[in-house]
């Protein structure tokens, strides 16, 4: 099983309705561990490499106004198949068919506001960890708590 980093997006509907720390606190509580993180506004040519899958799309244009128009929590968070893990924690892309338990079945009512992003691959997470943080920005390190949420063989 792989040690992987994620690229997770606390979008602005996220940041302005206050859900930062409901949204961090499940990743925390299910053993995951925050390695990088940061509160900024979003610049629209970030924006559009970010999301450069997406261009020519109908929901495109809002898409981009969306996520620029007021700050976002960026994080990298680490864990054993981290990338899927999340991908899980997160849900559907719709609120509305999103499942209950994960965050946009529990929190989120829209598909474009959709509270969060979390890479969808281990290529999509290398390619946005390197779009959103320089070299330097991800800490290494082994929180203590790591020895009783993974089993020895896990790792
Ligand atoms: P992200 O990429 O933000 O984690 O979301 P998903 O992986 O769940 O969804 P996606 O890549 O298909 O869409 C990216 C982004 O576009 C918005 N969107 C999407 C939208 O506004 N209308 C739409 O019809 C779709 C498909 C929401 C997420």
């Amino acid at each position: 099983m792989a040690m992987e980093t994620t690229l997770i997006i606390l979008k602005p509907d996220a940041v302005q309705r206050g859900l930062m720390g409901t949204v961090l606190a499940r990743f925390e509580a299910k053993g995951l561990t925050v390695v990088g993180g940061k509160f900024q506004m979003v610049p629209k040519a970030l924006a559009e490499k970010h999301y450069a899958e997406h261009a020519g799309k109908p929901f495109y244009d809002g898409l981009i106004q969306f996520v620029t128009s007021s700050p976002v929590l960026v994080l990298a968070i680490r864990g054993v198949n981290a990338i899927a893990v999340c991908r899980t924690l997160i849900g559907a892309t719709n609120g509305q068919k999103a499942d209950p338990g994960t965050i946009r079945g529990d929190f989120g009512m829209s598909g474009g506001y959709n509270l969060i992003h979390g890479s969808d691959s281990p290529e999509s997470a290398e390619r946005e960890l390197a779009l959103w943080f320089n070299d330097g920005e991800l800490v290494d390190y082994e929180p203590t708590r790591q020895a009783w949420v993974y089993d020895p063989s896990d790792l």
